[in-house]
């Protein structure tokens, strides 16, 4: 009796250390399988900036690495396509990027080889010490301004110097800069680290300012407030006009996004934006930067746009560029900007 009990036990203790086998062996295979999948989602979003617009064995590259289009697409639907992967945990450099976008011109400047674009487009990166970010952003956003089909130069507007960071003063440099450089009549104006997830959410201006970044994954996908302007817009040279571009004086974190959104209600336009679906865009986390501590002084600031934004703006901008470099991928313009 006792030698079967023994038995009994020993073929259980048997079956259930099986059974963890065969867990443990279907978890690592699942595992194992998802990290291929992104490494060719990897190397398929970096092969994806050469295919602008006609080549459909490209597009169905880019097809392959989005979430959810699964079947064979014909090229009128490929004008718009879809929800893409965006990843920030894979080691991606500029001379990849480079590589995999071979159309794209010094400067970061690219246009399409088979349309007339309605639209050129400068895009304005306010920037210091971002580098990491930068190089996830020019990843990303190279294929899918491609894509867009967009005329476009990448921006990037460097702060010189140890003095407190000011958002809203770049973007006015990047708006004058620029124009030196081309007759641009569309402005998008993007935080470094701020990625849309879909590129069906076309960088390029509209009737009303745009508020591009609609649905930041870290308010859930969400607007936090319904003023919210800040992280990606787009506006053209009439609408900056008309607002005397941006405030001057917003030194360090907050509250020039909100000046912003008063300007140009005060002008009597409306924001316009994508869908929640369309507009959604991912953040690279980091901790606040040193050098943009909270200003103190902009709830005072936004509440008197009405009175300010006439004075303070395109029309009292001054700064000294200190250097221009025409990179591969972009145009970075270091300037002096001054203190508060
Ligand atoms: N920026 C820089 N360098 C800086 C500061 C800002 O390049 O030192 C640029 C960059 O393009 C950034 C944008 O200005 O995306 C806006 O900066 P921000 O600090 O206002 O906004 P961001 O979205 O961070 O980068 C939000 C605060 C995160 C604090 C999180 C604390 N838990
Ligand atoms: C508001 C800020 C905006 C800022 C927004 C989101 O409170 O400048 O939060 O910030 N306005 C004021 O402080 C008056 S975020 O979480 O993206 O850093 O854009």
């Amino acid at each position: 009796c006792s030698d079967s009990t023994d038995f009994y036990f020993l073929h259980s203790t048997c079956k259930v250390v099986v059974l963890l086998c065969l867990v443990h062996i279907s978890v690592t295979l699942v595992f194992y399988v998802r990290s291929l999948d992104l490494r060719f989602a990897f190397a398929q979003n970096q092969q994806s900036g050469g295919s602008s617009s006609s080549n459909v064995s490209q597009r169905n590259q880019v097809q392959d690495s989005r979430i959810t289009v699964k079947s064979q697409p014909d090229v009128k639907k490929l004008e718009k396509l879809g929800p893409l992967r965006v990843e920030f945990n894979l080691p991606v450099t500029f001379e990849d990027t480079k590589k995999a976008n071979p159309k794209v011109g010094p400067g970061g400047h690219y246009q399409p080889p088979d349309c007339v674009p309605e639209q050129k487009v400068a895009v304005i990166i306010p920037f210091r010490n971002r580098d990491e970010h930068l190089k996830y952003w020019l990843y990303y956003l190279h294929p899918i301004l491609q894509r867009q089909q967009l005329y476009y130069t990448i921006f990037v507007i460097n702060q010189e110097g140890t003095g407190k960071f000011n958002r809203a003063k770049l973007l006015n440099v990047g708006y004058v800069e620029a124009l030196k450089d081309d007759n641009y009549d569309c402005f998008v104006f993007s935080d470094v680290d701020l990625i849309p997830i879909d590129d069906r959410n076309t960088y390029k201006c509209f009737s009303n300012p745009r508020h591009l970044s609609a649905a930041m994954d870290k308010f859930g996908f969400k607007l936090p407030y319904n003023q919210f302007f800040g992280g990606v817009s787009s506006m053209s040279k009439q609408q900056i006009l008309k607002i005397n571009g941006f405030p001057n004086n917003y030194w360090g974190w907050g509250g020039e996004d909100d000046d912003i959104f008063n300007r140009l209600v005060f002008s009597g336009m409306y924001v316009s934006r994508p869908s929640a679906e369309i507009g959604k865009c991912r953040m690279i986390r980091h901790t606040r930067d040193k050098l943009n501590e909270d200003n103190p002084q902009r709830f005072d600031r936004i509440a008197h746009t009405r009175d300010t934004m006439r004075k303070d703006g395109l029309n009292s901008l001054t700064y000294k560029v200190v250097k221009k470099e025409t990179f591969d991928l972009f145009t970075e313009i270091t300037v002096d900007i001054g203190k508060p």
